[in-house]
């Protein structure tokens, strides 16, 4: 703690100084003060308080100083973090664009591969379509007349022949003329033919169900009256009547017409 005496000298402002009636008065105040400047006071005193100055002055700067520190730190810090922001912000555009094209790209495989699917179904159709063909080629469709026959590479019973015939959309022949006769039995193979007497043993019926009416026997034929021969076959093909009774059951191979 400093100490400052002040001194204050009262007398009237209207009187002059040397006012015999004049009253000087002196008041002495004390104060105390916490800093700086007393006013009277011994060099030792002053050197004291000029030490005491440099100390305050030292800290001011250092204070300052700090100050300073602290206001580049934090302006570091906010360009720092500018600085970051703005380049999320640009790696957040790159993966914006990123994902755009992607999804693009994803649209483009998209409609490529709905393109290719009905391009595929569309060569599946021909395909099916050409298969059919060739099956008609490789299988031996052949045209005669107004009809079409299919004759068999492979031998069956007579009702599995049928059933064949039928998946083809087809039945086994029915010969209606010599000239189907002709056809029939110059392809000088064994065939069933669409005739049997299963229902009625001596009466034979087409496979739609007409009678017979004009036949082709063979001599001698039919003879299986006793041992169960109920379905026809071409059989001696060299011969205009070239037909046989045979076992339903017998494998042989077969044509069919439609
Ligand atoms: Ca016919
Ligand atoms: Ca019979
Ligand atoms: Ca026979």
């Amino acid at each position: 703690m400093d100490e400052l005496d002040i001194y204050v000298n009262l007398q009237p402002l209207d009187k002059p100084s040397g006012y015999p009636g004049g009253r000087r008065s002196t008041v002495k105040c004390r104060e105390t003060f916490h800093t700086l400047e007393p006013n009277t006071a011994g060099p030792a005193r002053s050197g004291a308080r000029d030490g005491k100055k440099s100390s305050y002055r030292v800290a001011a700067v250092c204070l300052g100083l700090l100050c300073l520190l602290l206001l580049a730190g934090l302006i570091t810090v906010v360009f720092q973090y500018t600085q970051g922001n703005s380049e999320w912000k640009m790696d957040m555009a790159l993966l914006q664009t990123s994902y755009n094209n992607l999804t693009e790209e994803r649209d483009q495989l998209q409609t490529s591969y709905n393109n290719l699917a009905r391009e595929r179904d569309q060569l599946q159709s021909s395909y099916g379509m050409l298969t059919k063909e060739l099956d008609h080629v490789k299988n031996r469709w052949v045209r005669f007349s107004r009809s079409l026959y299919y004759i068999s590479s492979v031998e069956k019973s007579w009702q599995e022949s049928r059933d064949d015939c039928r998946n083809r959309g087809a039945d086994l022949v029915i010969i209606n003329s010599k000239e189907e006769q002709e056809f029939t039995r110059g392809l000088k193979k064994r065939l069933w033919i669409g005739l049997t007497d299963r229902e009625t043993e001596g009466t034979w019926r087409w496979v739609d169900g007409t009678p017979l009416t004009k036949s082709y026997w063979a001599s001698l034929e039919p003879n299986g009256a006793s041992s169960d021969e109920d379905c026809a076959e071409i059989k001696m093909y060299n011969e205009e009547t070239s037909w046989n009774d045979a076992p339903c059951d017998d494998r042989s191979f077969w044509i069919c017409e439609k």
